[in-house]
């Protein structure tokens, strides 16, 4: 057995399988739970996984699932990890809404789950964890810019899972003595971002758009404010704090945040256009073309994206992790505009994001 053993829920995500090349690098033995589902859903690790039989990559996957105990226990009691990284979660706010008991099961209830199961493995006293906290935890304006000493406000049934998930590690940290760590980690993105997100839906529909095979971009809210990085840099941050002697709580943040609009602007700019706003509408402006025309609307509100209660403003400070754990956000908002647009104008000229 390797002496540097990973296990990652959620690795098939955004941040596990940019968390999963970090470990391999790294030279370490990494397993990852993966989630039964009818389609493919390893797209994002494939590239890993399928050479490991000619690579000798120590990549393997059980599947399993944060809902189930008994198999938490399994395998966390076969693998006997020295780190665990918990990714795994229903992790988009807005679905919260429509399924808040699954998102506090899986987000709330899984983590204590997985405490639990370290526990009755006998790991309590040779693990480290991870634990995948938010800004959103934030939620409520209470302070600017936020840090690890702003106090929680909630906003949706996703962040008041991941606040009692938070509780849950720091409780467990001081009854037991074991090394757990939340990294409140502000919003992270990449050309493997999920499409539903607002950073992935704008630069594929934009991309889209440039090809002729959309029209308009539909959105929600888009004045408010986040604080976005580059996900590569922030699966970093996750790894430093492990290798800390004592477990803490640390933001991972750029210390810059932009609109939505913003990011939108940015975008188009990548294109070659130019949005000018008439309220919430967003159209392409050109000399002698009038302007009331529908098919110069590019992006319009769709009220179904709103959410019932929102995040307005989120600004993080990074002091701590800067200070403890020399780490600093190295992709600023014009270049992760950029990379992001670069691969999906790629991935529509090879026809992967033909819908
Ligand atoms: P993704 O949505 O891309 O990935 C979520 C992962 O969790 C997927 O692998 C998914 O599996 C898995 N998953 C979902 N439900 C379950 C379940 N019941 N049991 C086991 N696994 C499950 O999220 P990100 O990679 O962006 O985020 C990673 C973590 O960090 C999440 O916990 C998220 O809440 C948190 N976070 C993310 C931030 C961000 O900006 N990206 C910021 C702060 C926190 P499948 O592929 O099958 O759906
Ligand atoms: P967020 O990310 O809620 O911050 O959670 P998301 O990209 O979903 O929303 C960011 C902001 O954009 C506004 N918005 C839209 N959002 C989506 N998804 N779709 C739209 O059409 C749209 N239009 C406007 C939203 O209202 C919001 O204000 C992410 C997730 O990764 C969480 O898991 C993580 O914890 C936090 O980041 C930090």
């Amino acid at each position: 057995m390797s002496e540097k053993r990973a296990l990652v829920t959620g690795i098939t995500g955004q941040d596990g399988s940019y968390l999963a090349e970090l470990l391999l690098e790294k030279g370490y033995e990494v397993h990852g739970i993966v989630r039964r589902s009818s389609s493919f859903n390893t797209g994002r690790i494939d590239h890993i996984y399928k050479d490991r039989h000619d690579t000798g990559v120590k990549l393997f996957l059980h599947y399993g699932d944060l809902c189930d105990s008994s198999n938490l226990i399994q395998l966390i009691s076969s693998i006997k990890p020295t780190e665990i990284y918990n990714l795994g979660a229903m992790s988009h706010v807005k679905v919260s809404f429509d399924m808040p008991e699954y998102t506090a099961d899986c987000d709330g209830i899984g983590v204590l789950r997985l405490l639990d199961a370290m526990r009755s493995a006998g790991l309590q006293d040779s693990v480290k964890f991870y634990q995948a906290s938010t800004s959103e935890l934030y939620g409520k304006v209470q302070e600017v810019p936020q840090s690890e000493t702003t106090p929680f406000y909630p906003r949706s049934p996703y962040a008041v899972a991941k606040q009692y998930a938070f509780w849950m590690l720091v409780n467990y940290r001081e009854a037991y003595g074991m090394h757990l760590t939340n990294g409140i980690l502000f919003n992270h993105e990449s050309p493997r971002r999920g499409r539903t997100f607002v950073t992935r839906k704008i630069t594929a529909c934009v991309a889209r758009i440039n090809k002729g095979l959309e029209k308009c971009l539909y959105l929600g809210n888009i004045d408010s404010k986040r604080d976005w990085g580059h996900a590569r840099d922030y699966v970093e941050g996750m790894w430093r704090m492990l290798q800390q002697d004592k477990p803490d709580d640390y933001v991972l943040a750029t210390g810059e945040t932009h609109t939505v609009r913003e990011f939108v602007e940015k975008s188009f700019a990548y294109i070659g256009i130019t949005i000018t706003w008439i309220g919430e509408r967003g159209s392409v402006e050109e000399k002698g073309v009038d302007s009331s025309d529908e098919s110069r609307v590019l992006v319009q509100i769709d009220p179904k994206y709103f959410r019932p209660t929102e995040v307005d403003l989120l600004l993080g400070d990074p002091a701590k992790a800067k200070e403890k754990l020399g780490w600093e956000a190295t992709t600023k908002f014009e270049d992760l505009v950029k990379d992001m647009m670069e691969a999906d104008m790629a991935k529509v000229e090879s026809g992967d994001l033909i819908s």
